[in-house]
């Protein structure tokens, strides 16, 4: 008698848009080991290369179990040949050389640690790489100049690559709901970002702020920013002005997929909470010798020369100190008109790629454009109102994805 396994192949749709992804994963050492290979294509700035392994991994994130072999991913959208060997070897040994001697490698480690600090994009980090810098304290001898981002980022950097936790997302949503709501009563603010998608940890804690009566929002990000600013709780902000009606290109067909809302990337302080349970916001600031807070020499100058200077000025402060009774989180704000509240929200909610790949769904399969603006309809030659996610998906024609499934 003979016996036949039967392989049972996946069905996945082709658009990660299309599909329920959830923060369960039961393909982790396949998609952290793509998830590499994308993060140092995208350091290498190929970011064509970094989509397509964005694509494979968030095609493994979505299936109901683990993968056994090889010819259960036949007729799976988005792998690539490079991914499927990758995949492959996985299966076979259990891990990747490929991706084994990317993480050893020199290049790629320095790019992680330079990178890793705010302000620090790939091409600076290459620059660096360049000139001879490898780490943090060869950045600090060197005579490179640093703009402001850069400089908080230095001096910050072992709390900024510390994981934010839903707790101290929790605690900081109620001091921005608290400042929100006294500078602009009615206001609303919203979650966003990994956690709306329901992580348990981030890199940053975004929110979304908008007032139900159109217009009442202008003004609003200066006003919060000056009122955190005036209660200690910000290290480093840049706000960004609303430019979204002086593009050329016109509402919902920006350039590029940037948006144009008003908003700011900041670093918040954040107390730590002593055995009571009671914060030590203000002791902290009054007692701590160092403290960031009180003023690198440079800060309060606008003028670009004053937001420069030197890498090596900044001492080893990013070193945990034992007594240091707050820690350094990054925080960014978005402020929407309500007229675009929706579309902001579905934009902020994440995760990039599926962002990414609901426009490409747009673009490619409804000739739409959706930004985090509007929806342009081309072939009705319209924009398409919106008050809420759901009606966004329905005009897209994609079934309505909850938040916590949109971990692709
Ligand atoms: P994490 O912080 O938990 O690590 O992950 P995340 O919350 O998903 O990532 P994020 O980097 O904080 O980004 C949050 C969302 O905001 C994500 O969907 C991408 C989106 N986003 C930016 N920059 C821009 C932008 O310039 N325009 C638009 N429309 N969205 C943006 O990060
Ligand atoms: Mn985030
Ligand atoms: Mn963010």
């Amino acid at each position: 008698q003979q016996i036949t396994e039967e392989v049972v192949a996946f069905s996945v749709p082709s658009y990660a848009c299309q599909r329920r992804t959830t923060l369960e994963n039961h393909n982790m050492v396949l998609t952290d080991a793509l998830s590499l290979l994308a993060e140092n294509a995208e350091l290498s700035e190929e970011d064509g290369r970094g989509v397509a392994f964005r694509r494979a991994a968030a095609v493994l994130k979505c299936l109901p179990e683990p993968v056994r072999s090889m010819a259960q991913l036949r007729g799976l959208p988005c792998l690539g040949d490079h991914s499927l060997r990758v995949i492959k070897e996985i299966l076979e040994t259990g891990a990747s050389s490929e991706v084994e001697s990317m993480r050893e490698s020199e290049r790629y480690k320095a790019l992680k640690v330079l990178t890793g600090i705010f302000g620090v994009g790939a091409k600076t980090a290459d620059r660096w790489i360049r000139e001879g810098i490898q780490d943090l304290q060869q950045l600090r001898d060197s005579e490179q100049t640093l703009n402001r981002a850069q400089q908080a980022g230095l001096e910050h950097y072992h709390d900024l690559n510390q994981l934010v936790t839903k707790a101290e997302a929790d605690a900081i949503s109620e001091i921005m709901e608290r400042t929100v709501i006294s500078v602009l009563p009615g206001a609303q603010m919203t979650l966003i970002g990994g956690f709306r998608r329901g992580k348990q940890t981030g890199h940053d804690i975004d929110f979304l702020i908008t007032h139900p009566e159109e217009g009442r929002e202008e003004g609003l990000m200066s006003k919060v920013v000056s009122c955190l600013e005036a209660q200690g709780f910000l290290l480093y902000q840049k706000t960004t002005r609303n430019s979204y009606l002086e593009s050329s290109s016109g509402p919902g067909r920006p350039s590029s997929n940037m948006d144009r809302f008003e908003r700011c990337f900041s670093i918040f302080k954040l107390a730590k909470e002593d055995k009571r349970g009671e914060t030590l916001m203000e002791d902290g600031a009054k007692t701590l010798n160092g403290d960031p807070g009180s003023h690198s020499p440079s800060s309060g100058q606008s003028q670009a020369s004053g937001d420069r200077k030197r890498a090596s000025e900044d001492g080893a402060k990013d070193k945990p100190s034992k007594h240091k009774r707050w820690r350094a989180v990054r925080v960014d704000l978005v402020v929407s008109p309500i007229s675009q509240f929706a579309f902001a929200l579905l934009g902020w909610t994440g995760s990039k790629l599926f962002e990414r790949e609901l426009r490409r769904w747009a673009g490619h399969e409804r000739s739409m454009s959706l930004s985090s603006h509007a929806l342009f309809d081309s072939k009705q030659g319209r924009y398409l109102r919106a008050t809420s996610e759901e009606e966004i998906f329905a005009h897209l024609g994609l079934e309505f994805i909850p938040p916590s499934e949109r971990n692709a």
